[in-house]
């Protein structure tokens, strides 16, 4: 069946009044005599489930019945935010639900409101799963997505004059009506032990610490279709036996329950601290609980339906698993191991069958993101899964010195040290031979190699050191041995049979830079999977307004599932009617992100300014810095000029932040301060006035994006070039009709290119610079732009208050060194910038053209839907089909 064809059956307001009635009473977890906000939200959940759940058994049989291959998403993060009006919306009850809450003295929007985000994400890599979910479901694909039910969401941010404050949010607090709870389905997952060899000569894995991960479902609907997937959340847990009655009844409660308390620490939080070891061993049981648990499942559904005759060459003709960046990682070794040790298949056939399961997507280039484990505790806790990868790596270092040859060492062990999995590790000794360097006969015949290892003393030292202990003086530190350690993206590449960036410029970084060496030997892995959003949550549910004139201008409402027809507004960008209904609309939207700033800030903002918004994670290479740094200059200057010239010269702005800073980066966090403190001064300063307003929306989550998006004018994507490996904010910006201004950098140059380049605000270096620009600056050559240095001084004067940001302001300077050196070359793009933003605000003054190149952004926005992106990864990765339910 198509997707999009309306289901038949659909309640109306009255019978879904009574269904929430129904909960009210018998099923949502509040007193009897009250029916509040809070109940009224889970009662009305509870009814939208019940739907949900109809929808979703009929998928799930439906695709048993017909046993078609399946695509399953594992990743640490679903950044899902509030389900209420996108369920409705996707089974077209929202009028009807409307209808109904109003018959029960509630107000849809004020009921929605309650409900916590759930925030199981941290930012693009988690919002993108979520889209891809939505999408998958729409499109009729059959698939699952696998991942965590923590306790605690992202941490709640709060803004106090010190700046960025962490607050636990436990989303879970009040009940999640969306979540089934599966008693009859768990696992067992096991960390520590050790593997012996069985005396079939078969490798068990014994001992250790047994844990249970526990599955939570939860209904993904698709719009229009009564396909609904699952999205299935593991939570930790362990039987009852482990707890200890006699330590209890002893007196000791602690200890009783100690193995309970371990193994549900492992859910509570999404990315613990890693600086300690401990919090370095929970996130590695935590990517081993996901990848452990997942398999499981997807192997015992396989096996299920495979009935008595198992072919397990089949299983990749069935199963098709995605790794949503390298958290997941562990599924390889983890498939590999289930199939030799519990299922009885060889070495051969198990590699087979992964290699054609798992296949990896990059989300990043920043080589500090790109994850490594170490190898000592990866061994302690995953001992067989540490046998598996060091064969992987053998027989990689097998496949790379046959494909270089020993004649050129120099350039073998480039190669070996680029491409290996594991990292500062010695070569299997049978490769060790045959690429031993070349010695030099004079040092070998003085040197006695194994005692100098033993002992650790390097031999030209030797008669000082020997003089030293004479002499009674300590001896030198030895060098510390660099670490040994698991790469994980290395892994991901060797094993999956498709390895994806996620836009253009992205892919190719990836195929050139990052993962250069493994492109030359394996060209036909690299693909690209441009990121896509989904439509229904970004534009019709949370932007109705423009969503109507959309639907009025191109007389369909079909774009939402069908956006390439959005392209047909170009034809009505200059036309008067339109131009006034887009204008009302976004000026709808502003007025809401108007009353929101007062209750959340209590700063007071006019709509009649042009509403400039940056909301993303906050980080260097994303270069929030730049912005408040634009913003400053623009102050100064205004500062400069008197009243009447100063009207004259700018548009009146209200820039917009919002964004998190992980809790241990202190640069960001300081960033975070800045801007703060920036706004405290300019909103405060009676001679700017409305002129230029700067605001800090705290805790900005997904239910904020989805108010701040529709009514932005202008959004800004400004990292430096070849960093930002995608984005997904700038397509949903481009979707409401927002103009961006950018780098060439991630999908921005394909946004550019779709929405024309007179529509889009283009500054700064472009990736392929980067380098030569760096290197030119750590050389002493790079002459500041006098602005900057303006601005650098007016900062350091004090005028922002107290805080001391000395050393915010010198890791813009100075050539090179640790946080020194402007690495995100914020100097070199700033004079463009500030340039740039000339532009914009002569852009905006002429109504008619903003208007114009408004309309235009949201009709070439259409690529960028995650229809779109999930077509091709069904296509091009998954080999899966659609398969309606009738
Ligand atoms: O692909 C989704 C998203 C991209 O749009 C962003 O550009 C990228 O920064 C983000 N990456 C992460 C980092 N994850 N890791 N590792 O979230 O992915």
């Amino acid at each position: 069946e198509e997707p999009g064809s309306p289901s038949p059956l659909k309640p109306d307001a009255a019978s879904i009044a009574s269904s929430i009635k129904y909960h009210a009473e018998f099923t949502a977890p509040f007193s009897p005599d009250q029916f509040e906000l809070p109940k009224a939200f889970f009662a009305t959940a509870q009814s939208v489930r019940d739907a949900l759940i109809i929808n979703w058994n009929a998928t799930y049989d439906y695709c048993e019945k017909l046993n078609v291959k399946q695509a399953y998403y594992l990743s640490m993060e679903f950044l899902q935010g509030r389900a209420l009006l996108n369920a409705i919306g996707n089974l077209e009850l929202t009028g009807a639900y409307a209808e109904a809450l109003s018959k029960l003295g509630h107000d849809l929007e004020n009921v929605a409101a309650q409900e916590a985000d759930a925030a199981l994400g941290n930012g693009g890599l988690g919002r993108l799963a979520s889209c891809f979910l939505d999408s998958l479901a729409t499109l009729n694909y059959p698939a699952w997505g696998y991942g965590l039910r923590y306790r605690y969401g992202l941490f709640k941010q709060r803004i106090t004059k010190d700046g960025q404050e962490e607050v636990a949010e436990s989303w879970l607090e009040m009940g999640n009506p969306w979540e089934v709870v599966r008693n009859d389905v768990s696992y067992p997952v096991k960390f520590y032990g050790k593997v012996v060899s069985g005396s079939d000569g078969k490798r068990r894995w014994i001992g250790g610490e047994d844990i249970r991960a526990a599955a939570f479902d939860v209904p993904i609907p698709g719009y229009k279709t009564k396909n609904t997937i699952n999205l299935r959340l593991w939570s930790t847990k362990v039987l009852s036996e482990e707890f200890d009655l006699s330590a209890f009844n002893a007196g000791e409660h602690t200890k009783a329950n100690e193995a309970l308390s371990n193994a549900e620490k492992i859910c509570y939080i999404l990315y613990p601290g890693d600086e300690s070891i401990e919090g370095k061993i929970l996130r590695l049981k935590q990517q081993y609980t996901l990848c452990s648990a997942s398999l499981q499942d997807i192997i015992a559904r396989f096996e299920k339906l495979s009935g008595k005759h198992v072919k397990w060459e089949d299983f990749p003709e069935k199963v098709a698993v995605q790794m949503n960046d390298t958290h997941p990682t562990l599924c390889i070794p983890e498939l590999m191991r289930i199939l030799m040790d519990v299922k009885g298949l060889s070495w051969k056939e198990a590699w087979n069958i992964t290699r054609r399961t798992v296949a990896y997507t990059n989300h990043t280039v920043l080589p500090e993101a790109l994850e490594k484990w170490s190898l000592e505790l990866m061994q302690k806790l995953l001992p067989r899964h540490v046998e598996i990868i060091e064969m992987i790596d053998e027989e990689l270092v097998g496949t790379i010195i046959a494909e270089c040859g020993t004649e050129n060492p120099g350039l073998l062990e480039k190669k070996l040290k680029e491409m290996r999995i594991l990292e500062n590790v010695d070569l299997p000794p049978a490769f060790a031979e045959l690429i031993k360097p070349e010695e030099d006969p004079v040092a070998s015949s003085e040197k006695e190699p194994e005692t100098s290892k033993e002992l650790d003393i390097n031999l030209e030292d030797e008669p000082h050191n020997l003089q030293a202990q004479e002499n009674n003086e300590e001896l030198p530190e030895p060098e510390p041995e660099p670490p040994k350690m698991v790469r994980m993206a290395n892994l991901c590449v060797v094993c999956s049979h498709a390895v994806n960036g996620v836009a253009e410029i992205h892919s190719e970084i990836v195929k050139k830079e990052v993962f250069h060496e493994f492109f030359k030997l394996w060209p036909e892995k690299f693909q690209n999977k441009t990121n896509g959003v989904t439509p229904r949550r970004w534009i019709p549910f949370c932007n109705p307004e423009l969503s109507k004139i959309i639907t009025r201008w191109i007389g369909t409402e079909d774009w939402i599932l069908h956006t390439d027809k959005l392209a047909e507004l170009r034809k009505f960008a200059d036309n008067e009617d339109l131009q006034t209904q887009w204008r009302a609309a976004k000026r709808s939207n502003k007025m809401k992100v108007v009353r929101f700033l007062k209750e959340t800030t209590g700063y007071v903002v006019s709509p009649e300014a042009m509403f400039d918004i940056q909301v993303k994670r906050i980080h260097e290479y994303k270069r929030q810095l730049l912005n408040i740094l634009g913003i400053v200059y623009r102050y100064k200057k205004m500062k400069a000029m008197n009243s009447a010239e100063r009207t004259a010269k700018f548009v009146p702005r209200v820039c917009i932040f919002g964004g998190k800073a992980f809790a241990t980066y202190v640069q960001a966090k300081r960033i975070v301060k800045f801007i703060t403190d920036v706004a405290a001064t300019i909103n405060h300063d009676p001679e700017i006035g409305n002129l230029l307003k700067v605001i800090f929306v705290p805790d900005y989550n997904v239910s904020v994006a989805e108010l701040l998006i529709p009514a932005s004018e202008l959004s800004q994507h400004i990292s430096t070039a070849g960093m930002e490996a995608s984005g997904t904010s700038n397509m949903k910006f481009a979707m409401n009709g927002c103009v961006l201004i950018g780098t060439l950098d991630g999908a921005n140059v394909e946004i550019r290119q779709e929405v024309g380049e007179d529509n889009f605000f283009l500054f700064g270096a472009q990736a392929h610079e980067i380098a030569g620009l760096r290197k030119e600056r750590a050389e002493g050559k790079f002459v500041p732009d006098p602005r900057f240095e303006e601005v650098k001084a007016f900062v350091k004067s004090g005028v922002f208050g107290p805080y001391n940001y000395d050393e915010l302001i010198e890791s813009l300077e100075g050539n090179e060194g640790f946080g020194r050196g402007d690495y995100f070359l914020v100097g070199k793009d700033f004079p463009s910038y500030i340039e740039c933003q000339e532009e914009v605000d002569e852009a905006y003054r002429d109504e008619k053209r903003w208007t114009r190149m408004s309309i235009l952004n949201t009709a070439g926005s259409h690529k960028f839907s995650s229809d779109r992106t999930i077509h091709e990864y069904a296509r091009d990765i998954w080999n899966i089909a659609p398969v309606g339910v009738p």
